[in-house]
């Protein structure tokens, strides 16, 4: 039998969601089911480019909005080739946030001309999620676990435009194909996580089962 590809599975979610402890959980959970999982995050600040959003996201560094929309954007296709290649290597690819944070963050700004639909344009191509979990709290409950961080967008109104902005993505997703399920994420850990189990358990079984099927045709 053909080793099948690894699975694409992106998180989402504001800050606070609980997307870094369920991205962990289920690469753990995948893995002893016999999967091979690597976990990524986006922004990675580790590449030039990220230390760039690194200091940006700090405060420490400005940038014109279009700049750092675009430099978060690179910051994935300097990725791209390494995700493709390990899923066609059979790896399972956990992301923890993707384009969907590029594009709601960015047109949460309300910058002029800078649209859900303009801040897409850079992303297309890059590979695409099987399926994308969105981690839905309201700002009330992120707020209660701990309140906001230091970093750039780390406040009440951008975060609730980002709310809003990733329900509109979402309501378009399922004319333009992008798949993405939304999880309850104000209950308990173990909860969320036997949510996002169920979800992601059917999603990996159906990229197994698709190449199954067209070994035999
Ligand atoms: P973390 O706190 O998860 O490290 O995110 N962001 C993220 C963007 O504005 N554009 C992007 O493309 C990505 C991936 C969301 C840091 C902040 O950066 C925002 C929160
Ligand atoms: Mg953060």
């Amino acid at each position: 039998m053909v080793q099948s590809r690894g699975a694409l599975i992106a998180f989402e979610g504001l800050d606070r969601s609980g997307k870094s402890t369920q991205c962990q959980l289920l690469a753990d959970h995948l893995r002893t089911q016999g999967h091979t999982v690597s976990n990524m995050r986006f922004p990675n600040r580790t590449t030039p480019i990220g230390l760039m959003i690194n200091s940006y996201l700090a405060g420490q560094m400005q940038a014109e909005d279009h700049v750092i929309h675009l430099l978060f954007s690179a910051n994935r296709w300097e990725s791209a080739a390494e995700i493709e290649r390990l899923i066609a290597a059979g790896t399972t690819v956990v992301l923890d946030r993707y384009y969907y944070s590029g594009i709601v963050y960015s047109a949460a700004k309300r910058v002029d001309g800078m649209d859900l639909k303009w801040c897409r344009q850079p992303e297309v191509g890059l590979p695409r999620p099987d399926v994308c979990v969105f981690l839905d709290v309201d700002t009330e409950v992120a707020k209660r676990r701990g309140g906001f961080g230091e970093e750039r967008y780390e406040n009440a109104e951008m975060q609730g435009r980002v709310r809003e902005l990733f329900a509109e993505l979402q309501a378009r997703g399922r004319h333009e194909g992008d798949d993405i399920v939304v999880v309850d994420a104000g209950m308990e850990v173990e909860e969320v996580q036997n949510r996002i189990w169920r979800v992601v358990d059917g999603v990996v079984d159906g990229v197994v089962n698709k190449m199954a099927a067209e070994e035999m045709t």
